[in-house]
């Protein structure tokens, strides 16, 4: 069900030649982009007539109109079971108190007597948040996009999530419910590369927004990409991962249904575990029969998940060796069921986030940690970070400087601005001073 990769008795390689060893999905964004650019193109110039007939198109509703009225929010808040509302609450709450807590503070340093440089922290000014449809409805991921942007201070908050044949052409219920929860009131039926055009270049009834954050399919991802440079995206969201480093004390049992917990997303989602136990391995290859079997999502996404190139058991000789591998691979989500939990997570590099000892499985981190799901995937954990307040930030440098303060390092900006060939910038401070660098 799941493939061995044997790194056991030769050093491991360093660096790329080690992540070239380690399994991962095939995600094609740049193919996709060109089956994208034009129907972005479209939305620009067509704009919510487009969108309309991208909802038939793709999603097989007839749309009167994109944007969801406000009755159709109340609507399904009243009829959410209350359970799911009291859970979406808890979730809420505490990802607020962790998102509250990385808010930024304006700060001033004194960089030279009369010379300061201020960084303020602007807030993004409109954002247009995706949830996906079909497959993936999940009111947690509104509840992962919202609440950092929310708590970053963002003003104008606009959502777009697919429209379902099923529910007249509105997106799914629970999404809408948890949009009322969280108090966000512009959302619209529209999926895809097309809702990410219509954030970005705006239409009749959608403003445009500076930023598009949020998970979603391929389509979704080579629309961000499409759009990188001229708005705000977050990290393109591939398949998910979960990576577990254990050792002989993980139980089997535990690291089985993590492993199978991510492989219910997505067919090319990534389970790897780095164990330096052969009977650890040896149980959890025995261990994922049961359960697998016992799953709802077996045939259409477990198995070919766990099955894919992009799973794998990996075995080495130490746990030092398991730390090379985990962060040579970034895993989205890394668990560490060892010995000592803390001491090993403490000296991990890559990954979006790292879940210490047995009583934090990747599932709480998904719905009910404080933290966020949003996270890096694909390797991109080597130089990004999951969503957060600072996604919706911008630190913007205040330069305040007094005449002395100028006086004293003219000599300098003139002599950089003349050996990079620029000597009209040395002149716009010697003009201040009449055309004479002042001596220091
Ligand atoms: N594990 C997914 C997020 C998610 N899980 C949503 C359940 N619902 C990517 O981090
Ligand atoms: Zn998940």
């Amino acid at each position: 069900m799941i493939s061995r990769i044997d790194l056991r008795g030769d050093t491991l390689p360093e660096g790329g030649a080690l992540r070239d060893l380690l399994p991962r999905a095939e995600f094609d964004v740049e193919a996709a982009l060109e089956k994208v650019r034009p129907i972005c193109e479209d939305v620009h110039h067509r704009g919510t007539a487009a969108l309309i007939e991208y909802a038939q198109k793709f999603d097989g509703v007839e749309l009167e109109q994109v944007r969801v009225p406000a009755e159709a929010l109340k609507t399904a808040l009243d009829q959410l079971d209350p359970a799911v509302r009291a859970a979406l609450e808890e979730s809420i709450r505490r990802a607020r108190i962790v998102h509250r807590n990385q808010r930024r503070t304006e700060h001033t340093t004194q960089v030279v007597p009369g010379g300061t440089v201020t960084e303020k922290w602007v807030p993004v000014e409109r954002v247009g948040l995706y949830a996906p449809g079909g497959r993936s409805v999940y009111p947690s991921s509104v509840v992962m996009n919202v609440v950092p942007a929310q708590e970053a201070g963002v003003e104008s908050i606009a959502l777009a999530s697919p429209p379902q044949k099923e529910f007249g052409g509105l997106p799914h219920p629970t999404i809408l419910a948890a949009c009322a929860l969280l108090g966000v009131d512009e959302v619209y039926a529209a999926g895809g590369a097309q809702a990410v055009a219509m954030f970005a270049y705006g239409t009749e009834d959608c403003p445009p927004a500076n930023m598009v954050t949020g998970p979603g399919n391929i389509w979704v991802a080579a629309a961000k990409r499409y759009f990188t440079g001229k708005i705000g995206i977050d990290t393109e969201a591939g398949p998910t991962e979960i990576a577990v480093l254990a050792d002989s004390t993980a139980d089997p049992v535990h690291v089985a249904a993590d492993l199978i917990s991510q492989a219910e997303h997505d067919p090319l989602a990534a389970a790897v575990l780095v164990t330096d136990s052969a009977e650890l391995a040896a149980a959890v290859e025995k261990e994922l029969e049961p359960q697998v079997a016992a799953t709802k999502h077996i045939e259409d996404r477990i198995k070919p998940a766990l099955a894919g190139r992009q799973s794998a058991i990996v075995l080495v000789d130490s746990l030092e060796d398991g730390l090379k591998v985990v962060d040579a691979y970034g895993a989205e989500h890394l668990e560490i069921q060892t010995a000592d939990a803390a001491a090993w997570a403490a000296r991990v590099r890559n990954a979006g986030a790292i879940f210490v000892g047995p009583w934090s499985p990747v599932s709480l981190g998904d719905y009910c940690a404080g933290s966020n799901h949003v996270l890096p995937t694909g390797g991109c954990a080597c130089h990004s970070s999951g969503l957060s307040v600072q996604s919706f930030l911008r630190g913007i440098h205040i330069v305040d400087y007094t005449r002395d303060a100028l006086a004293e390092v003219t000599h300098h900006v003139v002599t950089l601005a003349e050996a990079e060939d620029l000597p009209a910038h040395g002149a716009a401070l010697k003009a201040r001073f009449g055309w004479k660098v002042p001596q220091a």
